[in-house]
């Protein structure tokens, strides 16, 4: 008998003649290396590549839905120019590419002469080949005010990492761990990967104990061996008195700290002098003393452990010393970058796609906008504070942003402000799929081809030194144009065309992938490059001021922050009148604000809800499965209401993700759901520049 490795899917697909193309997904940003199997034009099945250590051939729902977006009618096929003024609901009129570019083009060079380049930023999220808009305006243009939306996002977590281990982006080596702790990562519900998710089970079924800390009972929590229930925003308190427990206990790895961290001997006394002890701690975040205790030395005596984190002890004007702290236990146990720790990922050797040359790239004149605004230490722009920037002024007048692939009206913080600040603006550009409730407060929208219709080469989000390809397998919706395309037109109209001299994205695809060793012939064949994992990079020295683990950080105490991390209680705290916390968290079916377009996905969750504990429901007259007021002290949302008894009573959880599409985006996902962004104010991280979403006190009452 003939044994084949193919699954059903693949076989039929290829029976039925479909052509099978290497690509990747990218409907989260986990960019998971596929196979897309194509006929007549259309995408009839995909699944993972098999060969790619990331995902091994599977895929989640979302990914697999992810076909609709190459046919969804609502999406973009002509630039758009507004015909009415900012402030009222945008009209636009279609325009050609060369209008469009013609038009960008002189506002670009009018910003620059009556405010300098500065004043041109750029933001992005889903972020398909946003480094062509970095050439244009960063190298050639001279702002330096090139930005992501991370503030929006982890950037408590890789603030924590920066400053402990002088890398960005931790990832995690579940695969060899034997003790995981995650605090507010619920990475089962909302997939950090999808290689990640099967190495922690399969890591379990091995004897690898899960403890999940998190206020909610997550898809994660129910699968750990225990789950702590912590009270919103006080994880820095518990993981400092875990601290407190190891060291006192000399349960440390003494060998490690002496040789390869700064400030250990200062951070013991730091824990005595503030009386950070399991006890003080029970008192705050609700987690019994003996609990703490426990999982202090069971941390520090199974190895490898790992304690990792990623947003939920972030969203707080206290995150960030609560992410150092959780990081601070791995250093002190000596369980960094080695074999089932957290891994400070290695990043393959690839290039820019574009070569600028020295004499005619522009140097920014003034710093960028988060040192300017005070935040040092900020991975990402503070954007939060963009509004004051655009607004008032300040630091310095910004009059032109660029939103490419994110939609900060719905998914920054206090919606009003960020509206507010469209208002002002010379210029706005929403590089967009479709007409997003961001797109409708710009002067000119421009469509851009999806993932299924274009290229790009990524670093990938595996372990070791990952190369992914995305390529394009469907023709371009409409008359949607990649970013290369868009970028060259743009730079052509501002004299600077012959920097952008490629026909086929090959072309630039051999100028990243020149220090790596695949062509693009063998990567499109492969659809991934891939090299092997490295563990232990500590000793050889770490990237930070004083090349070790930062207990005590150079960095804060150069800044004007405290050396080692303190707890220091949130700023928003429920009172009388408004008694519940907020906390936030996602879908496993939806992607943030990217899916709810999808009929097939929708179908699966078609709106979003708040939970909330029997306690409180019962005490507010709330019934599950009804619709509830959700009011803070600056908005109120109509929402769905499903009571659980997995919920840390006294705060409620908003999934986060619908509600987007009241007013824009497209007709599956108008109307479903509610928008929670505008119940809070604006709250920002005062080290990282993080947006606060959880910065929100509410009350709850039954809707009509
Ligand atoms: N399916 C799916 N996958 C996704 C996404 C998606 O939308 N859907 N989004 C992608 C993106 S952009 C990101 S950033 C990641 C996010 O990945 P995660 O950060 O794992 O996702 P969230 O659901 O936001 O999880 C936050 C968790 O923190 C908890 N929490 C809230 N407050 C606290 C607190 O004070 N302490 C602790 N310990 N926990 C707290 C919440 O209850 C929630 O479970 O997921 C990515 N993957
Ligand atoms: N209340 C609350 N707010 C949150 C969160 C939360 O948990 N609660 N989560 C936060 C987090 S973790 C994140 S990462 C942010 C995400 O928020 P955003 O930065 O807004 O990013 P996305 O939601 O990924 O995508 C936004 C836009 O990208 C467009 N898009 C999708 N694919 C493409 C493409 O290929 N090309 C182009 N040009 N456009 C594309 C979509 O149409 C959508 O309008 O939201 C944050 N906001
Ligand atoms: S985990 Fe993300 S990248 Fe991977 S298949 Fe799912 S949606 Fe796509
Ligand atoms: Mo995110």
């Amino acid at each position: 008998m003939s044994v084949t490795t193919k699954d059903l899917g693949s076989q039929l697909a290829e029976i039925k003649g479909a052509e099978v193309i290497k690509s990747f997904c990218y409907t989260c940003p986990w960019q998971c290396p596929t196979e897309v199997f194509v006929r007549d034009g259309r995408i009839v099945y995909q699944k993972g590549n098999p060969e790619s250590p990331n995902n091994i051939g599977s895929r989640c729902a979302k990914g697999m839905a992810s076909w609709y977006v190459s046919q969804d009618p609502d999406r973009l096929t002509t630039p758009l120019l507004r015909t009415n003024p900012k402030g009222e609901r945008g009209e636009f009129k279609q325009i050609s590419w060369d209008e469009a570019f013609q038009f960008i083009a002189n506002k670009l060079k009018l910003i620059a002469d009556k405010w300098g380049p500065e004043a041109v930023a750029l933001t992005c999220h889903h972020d398909p080949n946003t480094v062509f808009y970095h050439h244009l305006l960063k190298d050639l243009y001279g702002s330096p005010n090139m930005y992501a939306h991370t503030s929006g996002c982890e950037q408590d977590r890789r603030s924590a990492c920066l400053t402990l281990f002088g890398h960005v982006f931790p990832m995690h080596d579940f695969a060899n761990s034997k003790f995981v702790m995650l605090w507010g990562m619920n990475m089962l519900g909302a997939n950090q990967g999808l290689w990640e998710s099967r190495a922690l089970i399969e890591a379990q079924a091995k004897g690898c104990r899960l403890v999940v800390v998190d206020p909610n009972f997550t898809e994660t929590a129910q699968k750990a061996d225990e789950w702590v229930p912590i009270r919103p925003g006080t994880d820095g308190a518990m993981a400092l008195a875990m601290c407190r427990v190891i060291i006192d206990e000399k349960l440390y790895d003494e060998a490690f700290v002496n040789q390869y961290c700064e400030g250990f001997n200062g951070f013991r006394d730091h824990l005595h002098d503030k009386g950070y002890t399991p006890e003080w701690a029970e008192e705050i975040c609700g987690i019994e003393a003996a609990t703490i205790t426990r999982l202090a030395r069971e941390f520090a005596t199974t190895k490898p452990a790992m304690s990792a984190i990623f947003k939920g002890s972030g969203y707080y004007t206290n995150g960030h010393d609560a992410g150092r702290a959780c990081y601070i236990l791995d250093a002190i146990c000596g369980e960094v970058d080695k074999p089932g720790n957290i891994h400070l990922k290695d990043w393959a050797p690839l290039g820019a796609p574009v070569e600028i040359p020295a004499d005619a790239m522009r140097q920014p004149e003034k710093d960028p906008l988060h040192i300017a605004m005070g935040y040092a230490l900020a991975p990402d722009l503070p954007n939060s504070r963009l509004p004051d920037a655009v607004i008032n002024g300040d630091p310095y007048p910004v009059k032109g942003l660029f939103v490419h692939a994110t939609n900060p009206v719905m998914s920054d913080p206090n919606r009003d402000r960020v509206m507010e600040m469209f208002k002002h603006l010379e210029l706005a550009v929403a590089c967009e799929l479709y007409l997003s409730e961001t797109a409708l407060e710009c002067d000119i929208v421009l469509p851009e081809t999806s993932f299924h219709e274009q290229a790009e080469i990524r670093q990938g989000m595996w372990l070791g030194p990952e190369v992914v390809l995305c390529q394009p397998v469907v023709d371009r919706v409409g008359d949607s144009k990649p970013p290369y395309e868009i970028v060259k037109g743009i730079a052509e109209k501002m004299g600077w065309g012959e920097h952008f001299p490629y026909e086929k994205w090959e072309d630039w695809g051999e100028v990243m992938m020149k220090d790596v060793p695949m062509s693009v012939d063998e990567l499109k064949e492969k659809g991934f490059w891939a090299d092997e994992v490295k563990y232990n990079r500590v000793p050889g020295g770490l990237p930070t001021p004083s090349g070790k683990v930062e207990i005590y950080s150079t960095d804060y105490v150069n800044a004007g922050f405290n050396a080692y991390p303190e707890f220091t209680e949130r700023s928003v705290i429920p009172d009388e009148e408004f008694p519940l916390q907020i906390t936030h968290s996602k879908f496993s079916m939806h992607c943030n604000i990217v899916t709810q377009n999808n009929p097939y996905l929708m179908e699966i969750c078609g709106e979003n809800w708040v939970e909330i504990n029997s306690v409180d429901a019962a005490k507010y007259g709330i019934q599950d499965d009804t619709y509830v007021t959700v009011e803070s002290p600056k908005d109120k949302i109509r929402i769905l209401a499903k009571v659980v008894e997995g919920l840390v009573p006294g705060c409620v959880s908003i999934r986060h993700g619908h509600g987007f599409g009241h007013w824009a985006m497209g007709s599956v996902a108008k109307g479903k759901g509610a928008h929670s962004n505008n119940l809070m104010d604006t709250h920002t991280n005062p080290v990282t520049g993080a947006n606060c979403y959880n910065e929100c006190k509410v009350r709850v009452r039954p809707a009509n």
